[in-house]
């Protein structure tokens, strides 16, 4: 066993702050802040004077909507705590952070219903390689017993749960917690330190049974411990406290700790888990393949827009030392300069001279630097550490300022709401005009609404974006076109005859001559196809016409008033007066969509399907994921603007959706009248 640990680290370290929605994540926060004394006393959550809801949307819709970063010392170190927002709308916002941090700690709590949304906050922590301690939180308001907790919570995480705690009961109440590795117990006080007590002789059972289990776990990793504990030798307590801290660093348990975040009770253990036990910024640089080298990297974790001192970079100082004004370079090279580095307690800023490895600090206007980026101070530059993609959005509305005025003014606001959030999506439509943003669900678009229209002062009006509809024929018709006219002068002579047909769907438009005789000279073919072409763009129902072939058979033409526009008057008077009679028929977007789902709601999920007019292709496990479930649907696009919504609500949140084309289908009755009179209306 030995020294597996390798000492304490010292130094900053970088706490993200993470779990399901309103587990108690921003209560956490604030309970931190209050007992390392950065803030004078702890604030309720949803009273406005908390850290981290100090924005406006943050209140009014009582949930984080985005990271808010927070440094307190602890011991005469510095701790940075990142409390991530919980709602899957905003989880993007945690990877960057979850990126460059030390140590994660995972709020949970003892609610069935939470698990699904545990399970996607442990899966991301996985993937990003993060060591982690959970929280379970709310121990205040819990009667379940907490090794009957952790067996429900087991199964979100892939290594095991190694309970640390357990908590101290009177009359049914929580009224304190027994520390495992010290073999102590404590008596919670409301927003104060707990009261050491001797375990009362009643509980030392339970303590001695709870304590062997955690022994057990530790030494699956330590061959020394499990011949002790075979050998029934009470391990030195400074070997255990070894192990723990060694099996976390290495990602092989998760500890977890009890307290109520509310109640601030269980903070000074959680404080002193992470000073002694949590890996620091070497462990991470090593994670992150940089530990070898001496120039200053630095990882961005958030980018956030002020409202008077421009843009704010959330940087993680991986190695090496920065000072103000410093220019450092990313992947391709191009230097940025640092004007100001500040030291962050939410929305607050001290200036610092410098930062050194381990800090994280906010640095001034890196205006080209985005969210992920990797800086260095080298001039050769970095590429970026790690590659985060944001997942694909699942919710959009088209949107435009109320006053047309406001059209430039919309478009930086929404430019450097994106550089924010870089799980937003702003695309322009060419075919409608629209300007449409994506991103994660309908509250992750209300708040980008609401921020424009609060903070940028531009009203906006959004819609569902349009779908791309079609039309086509269901049968063939041969129509001739004339155009003449004899208006003084040089006068105007083009006339053709089309042979219109449906073709087979997803073939598109085909154009072909079978000209004999030079009836239609060959220099006005060309004219003839754009005169139909120009024609197709607006089918008569309104909207773009494909699947359709068009042969020019015949036609004739005159030496002087022929000319390339007459037989493209020509050829659009035949496609006008031919089209009507070829049954024209509305065709709409049908996507293939696979719906992701914790498998208890794969039942509620597939039986809302039909309803959406879509069809069940099949459903199956999802890979690699367990408990879940994958639903294979084809759906119109009409159907699925506002799909997540029912998807989220049948799932406490969790579920989503990727889409993509699939075919155009027929679109009959009163949908399709719908359709054709809302797009005759936007025309
Ligand atoms: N009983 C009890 N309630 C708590 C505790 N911690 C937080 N809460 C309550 O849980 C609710 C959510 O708390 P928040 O701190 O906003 O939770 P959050 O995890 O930050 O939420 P999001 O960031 O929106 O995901 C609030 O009503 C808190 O008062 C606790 O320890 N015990
Ligand atoms: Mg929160």
């Amino acid at each position: 066993m030995g020294n597996r640990a390798g000492g304490r680290r010292s130094g900053p370290k970088c706490v993200a702050i993470v779990g399901p929605f309103a587990s108690g994540k921003s209560t956490l926060l604030e309970a931190l802040l209050a007992r390392t004394g950065a803030i004078p006393r702890q604030n309720p959550i949803g009273s406005g004077n908390t850290v981290a809801d100090h924005s406006a949307e943050a209140k009014a819709h009582a949930m984080s909507i985005e990271a808010t970063v927070a440094t307190t010392e602890f011991m005469g170190e510095q701790i940075t705590f990142v409390d991530c927002p919980g709602s899957i709308e905003f989880a993007f916002e945690a990877e960057p952070i979850l990126a460059a941090c030390d140590v994660a700690v995972v709020v949970a709590e003892a609610d069935e219903k939470k698990i699904p949304a545990l399970q996607l906050v442990m899966r991301k922590l996985d993937e990003l390689n993060v060591p982690r301690i959970l929280f379970l939180n709310k121990i205040d308001k819990s009667a379940a017993a907490v090794r009957d907790t952790l067996k429900m919570l087991q199964p979100t995480s892939s290594t095991p749960l190694l309970l640390r705690q357990i908590p101290l009961r009177k009359d049914g109440i929580v009224v304190g917690s027994i520390d495992l590795a010290l073999e102590r117990a404590y008596v919670y006080r409301e927003y104060a330190e707990s009261e050491v007590t001797d375990i009362p002789s009643d509980e030392k059972a339970r303590e001695l049974e709870a304590r062997f289990s955690m022994l057990e776990t530790l030494a699956d990793h330590d061959d020394q411990l499990m011949e002790q504990l075979l050998e029934e030798i009470e391990p030195p307590k400074d070997e255990v406290f070894d192990d723990l801290a060694a099996d976390l660093r290495e990602g092989l348990v998760t500890p977890v700790l009890i307290g109520s975040a509310e109640k601030g009770n269980g903070i000074l253990r959680l404080l002193k888990a992470i000073r002694h036990d949590a890996p620091d910024v070497e462990a991470t640089a090593r994670r992150l393949d940089v530990s070898a080298g001496s120039s200053a990297i630095v990882q961005l974790m958030k980018s956030i827009h002020t409202s008077h001192g421009g843009k704010l970079s959330i940087s993680r100082v991986l190695r090496g030392e920065i000072t103000d004004s410093s220019e450092l370079f990313g992947a391709d090279g191009a230097a940025v300069k640092i004007s100001g580095i500040y030291r962050m307690l939410g929305k607050d800023q001290t200036k610092l001279t410098s930062a050194k490895a381990g800090d994280t600090v906010a640095l001034g206007k890196l205006d080209e630097a985005l969210t992920g980026d990797t800086l260095t101070s080298s001039k050769s530059g970095i590429a970026r550490l790690i590659d985060l993609q944001p997942p694909q959005p699942v919710f959009s509305f088209a949107l435009r300022p109320k006053e047309r005025k406001d059209e430039v003014k919309m478009s930086a606001a929404i430019h450097r709401l994106a550089d924010e959030d870089p799980s937003l999506d702003l695309q322009h439509n060419q075919e409608t005009g629209e300007t449409i943003l994506s991103g994660h669900g309908e509250m992750h678009l209300r708040i980008v609404r609401e921020k424009l229209e609060s903070r940028n002062q531009i009203p906006i009006d959004s819609q569902p974006p349009s779908i791309p509809y079609r039309e086509t024929i269901k049968k063939s018709v041969t129509q001739r076109g004339r155009h003449r006219k004899q208006s003084g002068g040089h006068g105007q002579f083009g006339d053709v005859v089309l042979e219109i047909k449906p073709l087979p769907r997803g073939a598109g438009f085909q154009f072909t001559e079978t000209i004999t005789g030079g009836v239609v000279p060959r220099n006005y073919i060309p004219s003839v196809e754009a005169g139909v072409r120009d024609f197709l763009k607006t089918g008569p129902l309104g909207f773009p016409m494909v699947d359709v072939a068009v042969n020019l058979s015949d036609g004739s033409y005159h030496n002087v008033d022929s000319s390339d526009m007459a037989f493209q008057m020509a050829a659009k008077l035949a496609m006008k007066e031919g089209a009507v009679g070829c049954a024209p028929v509305m065709l709409e977007p049908i996507m293939k969509v696979e719906i992701y789902t914790p498998s208890d709601a794969t039942a509620r999920i597939t039986a809302l399907v039909p309803q959406r007019r879509g069809q069940i292709l099949g459903y199956d496990a999802r890979p690699a994921w367990s408990g879940w479930d994958v639903v294979e649907v084809t759906m119109p696009q009409s159907e699925i603007g506002d799909l997540i919504i029912e998807l989220r609500s049948a799932t406490a949140g969790v579920a989503s959706y990727r889409a993509t084309f699939d075919h155009m289908a027929e679109l009959t009755g009163r949908l399709a009248d719908e359709a054709i009179s809302s797009a005759g209306r936007a025309a």
